[in-house]
């Protein structure tokens, strides 16, 4: 059974007010709130076993490492990895991102090699194509979407070729809340011969992944949009493509032996981990999946669901409201404009309603081009939301729309 004063009460700080008004926090796109399971777990590593992780001889340093790589343990898991060595922390989707084309472009992309995106990604999956394909003389193609913002499929196929060597994938939009089919994308792209990175950073708190049955090279997501701390990602990467890439980052932990005249790198997953890494962040990751293991995605996916089905007729009932992202196959956003209102006014007033959203391009620029509209307004949801937070988020846009009409 489906308790949901139960879940809001795992969120200590959804129970508060902000200019005397209940907060509706509607802004999980951007980041989710934290369960206090995941708030102890954190609180417990720097209070009972803060030590560095893989090097002490130590009980603190023992237990460290054992709760580090029992998080490692169980995010392959997750994610159906084949193994922890295929599991590297980042600081997030936006530093796995970089890492891949960083390593892999920088190993395997040169002049007259493609990479191949999408209209609707993220600047994450855009702008490290473009710094690669400046640096090594490749051309960035970017496959068009519809009115809808929808992936035009035929048009994606038709700019595959023997010159593309990876594509670059969101899985779910952030702007658009588009789902992308992305296991025809891996099919399709595996058969010319090219790598595919899948970005996570939304899809993967709202949906199962399975990395395997999805047969993509790279996954990458970020814990914090998961109900996990920030600062913290990983990268899933197929074995064989890792143990050939070079290091990203050299220093502490990636290698075995150094010496002046030869380094010799660490195995996986630490050959790509340079440094002390975000031992607590780690852990306050494992802990969040554990919790997403507790309710599981069949109640999370379902009251989503609802909660976007409700949100969406409430807009298209909402005189001058207009949509932006309309796709057949979404989740959990709701970007629209208003007529006559500025999208950041809009938030500004909504605000002062106790009402969350996000306000601007969410790094997506392209999307809004597209869109020809200058930013929108975005409610994204989270399976401790509320029909009637839904339903202050619309009576504050009637209080926004009154104001400016
Ligand atoms: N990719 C997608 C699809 C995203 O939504 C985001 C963050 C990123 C990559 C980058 O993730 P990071 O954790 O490395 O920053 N998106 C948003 C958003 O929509 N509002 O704030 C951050």
């Amino acid at each position: 059974m489906f308790d949901i004063e139960k879940i809001r009460g795992d969120f200590p700080i959804l129970n508060q007010q902000v200019y005397g008004k209940p907060l509706a926090y509607l802004d999980n796109a951007a980041t989710t709130q934290k369960p206090q399971c995941v708030i102890d777990a954190v609180n417990h590593y720097y209070t009972c076993d803060n030590a560095n992780v893989h090097r002490g001889v130590h009980a603190l340093s023992e237990r460290a490492t054992a709760n580090y790589e029992a998080a490692r343990q169980r995010i392959a898991s997750f994610f159906n990895a084949r193994s922890e060595r295929e599991v590297i922390f980042t600081r997030g989707t936006t530093e796995a991102i970089n890492l891949i084309a960083s390593s892999w472009g920088g190993a395997h992309i040169g002049a007259g090699d493609e990479v191949l995106i999408t209209h609707m990604e993220h600047h994450s999956d855009i702008v490290p194509w473009q710094m690669l394909c400046e640096r090594t003389g490749a051309t960035l193609k970017v496959a068009p979407i519809n009115e809808r913002g929808e992936l035009i499929m035929d048009a994606f196929e038709a700019l595959l070729s023997e010159r593309t060597k990876i594509v670059g994938v969101v899985h779910m939009s952030n702007a658009l809340g588009s789902i992308n089919p992305v296991e025809r994308i891996i099919e399709k792209a595996h058969a010319v011969g090219a790598k595919v990175l899948v970005d996570g950073a939304q899809a993967a708190g709202h949906m199962a992944v399975d990395v395997q049955a999805m047969d993509c090279d790279f996954y990458v997501t970020s814990a914090h949009k998961m109900y996990g701390p920030t600062g913290i990602g990983v990268l899933i990467g197929r074995e064989s493509i890792l143990e050939s890439m070079p290091p990203y980052q050299g220093g502490g932990d990636m290698i075995l032996t150094v010496s002046f005249e030869k380094t010799e790198y660490n195995d996986l997953p630490y050959k790509f981990e340079a440094g002390t890494p975000h031992i607590a962040g780690v852990i306050g990751f494992g802990k969040a999946i554990e919790y997403i293991q507790g309710i599981g995605f069949d109640v999370i996916a379902k009251r989503e669901k609802e909660l976007l089905a409700y949100a969406t007729a409430k807009a298209e009932a909402f005189d001058g409201l207009r949509q932006i992202g309309t796709a057949a196959h979404k989740a959990c956003v709701l970007s629209f404009v208003l007529d006559q209102v500025h999208p950041h006014d809009l938030g500004t007033i909504v605000d002062r309603e106790g009402v969350a959203i996000r306000a601007g391009h969410h790094c997506a620029m392209p999307v809004m081009q597209f869109f020809k509209v200058p930013a929108t307004a975005r409610a994204s949801f989270s399976v401790y939301n509320t029909e009637a937070e839904v339903d202050s988020l619309f009576v504050a846009l009637e209080k926004a729309k009154a104001i400016f009409a």
